[in-house]
């Protein structure tokens, strides 16, 4: 198994420019997903990339970016009650779209419901990332609750009726996008092992007192994954299901949630974006950081300077600048941070936060 260590990570996600060619097919290297930040709305879709969806939002960058998530395994495709799949024999990336509609609860309820479904019938019972793109989000649907509630209580209806244990619940983020409707995409394991991670500054969202909305959003702080690679370490396994041998290399990775300027359950610094920022990326580090860890059970923590992966959702276009420079300031100049200006799921908030820490 000398080789490993020069395999390709079986997982993986970079940032393109949606404007650069596609980067040339490497031999073992298969794509599972695309999310694309553009101006319009579109799929998802299946073609040669897995499922590709559009997620309408203003990027920073005029051209938007495109989020690839690639596989060392063989990738298949399907549909399922307004599903799009892609999997992998240890992925699968799962991606919908919910028009415009007078409320979204009941839609919600039924997106959820059929992925719960299908990941379980496929064997991918471990779902471990989701996100979720909700256009008008701060604004009320035609029984005046607010867009954002109107979705937390289609999701967290679907996860109660699936007899989803609330401690067992993944990474998400929940944001703005333009528009109407919502897009979303979520990805689940197969045999990797999951860990959700709570934070001690935090009352856990699925906690949340009722003055939130009807129902609390159905999510964790964090998902640490040890992702299973392919069977035979070189990128020629194939999309059947077998048991990973017993000494099939594992790679780590920590899936930050959305996080915000919310302390105990309550946001904290309205108006004031530096202190938003700060208190966020406190959040962050409280969640992957060694205390935090060993209290799940991890053999170690993280830092700000390992998340490699962020995207930066910014409420205000004025406060960019700003956000960028404590960004920077906190992050690894290597890592790959994507600026996403759009609303956040509650009116106070002016910054979200999310990212990968390996
Ligand atoms: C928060 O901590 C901020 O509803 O899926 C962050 C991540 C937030 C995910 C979601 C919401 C969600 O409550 C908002």
């Amino acid at each position: 198994m000398t080789d490993v260590a020069l395999t390709p990570d079986t997982l993986d996600v970079e940032f393109r420019k949606r404007t650069e060619a596609p980067a040339p097919d490497f031999p073992g290297v298969h794509t599972l997903g695309v999310v694309e930040y553009g101006p319009r709305p579109a799929g998802p879709s299946l073609t040669h990339r897995g499922v590709e969806l559009t997620v309408p939002m203003a990027a920073a960058e005029a051209d938007g970016f495109a989020e690839v998530w690639t596989t060392t395994r063989p990738v298949r495709t399907g549909y399922h009650r307004g599903i799009h799949y892609a999997y992998d024999g240890e992925h699968l990336f799962c991606a919908g779209r919910l028009p415009a509609a007078r409320s979204y609860a009941r839609q919600t309820e039924e997106a959820y419901t059929a992925l719960l479904e299908l990941a379980g019938e496929l064997g991918y019972h471990s779902l471990f990332r989701m996100w979720n793109f909700i256009g008008r989000i701060n604004e009320d649907n035609a029984e005046r609750l607010e867009i954002y509630r109107d979705f937390c209580l289609g999701r967290a209806t679907a996860f109660e009726k699936s007899r989803y244990p609330l401690r067992r619940l993944s990474a998400a983020t929940g944001i703005g996008a333009l528009g109407e409707g919502i897009s979303f995409c979520a990805l689940s394991a197969k045999s990797g092992s999951c860990t959700p991670l709570e934070n001690p500054r935090q009352i856990a969202a699925y906690h949340y007192p009722p003055r939130y909305g009807p129902k609390s959003p159905s999510f964790a702080r964090a998902t640490h994954v040890r992702h299973t690679a392919a069977a035979t370490g070189t990128g020629t396994g194939t999309a059947e299901d077998a048991p990973p041998p017993l000494d099939t290399p594992t790679h780590d990775r920590l899936y930050v949630s959305g996080t915000a300027s919310i302390v105990g359950h309550a946001s904290v610094h309205a108006g004031r974006i530096e202190e938003q920022v700060r208190t966020t990326l406190d959040n962050i580090a409280g969640v992957i950081g060694d205390a935090n860890a060993a209290a799940h059970g991890l053999a170690h923590g993280y830092r700000l300077t390992d998340l490699y992966r962020a995207k930066v959702y910014v409420r205000h276009a004025g406060h960019l600048d700003a956000v960028r420079r404590l960004c920077a300031e906190a992050f690894a100049p290597e890592a790959e941070i994507a600026y996403l200006n759009v609303d956040i799921c509650r009116s106070d908030l002016l910054v979200e936060i999310e990212g990968i820490a390996r």
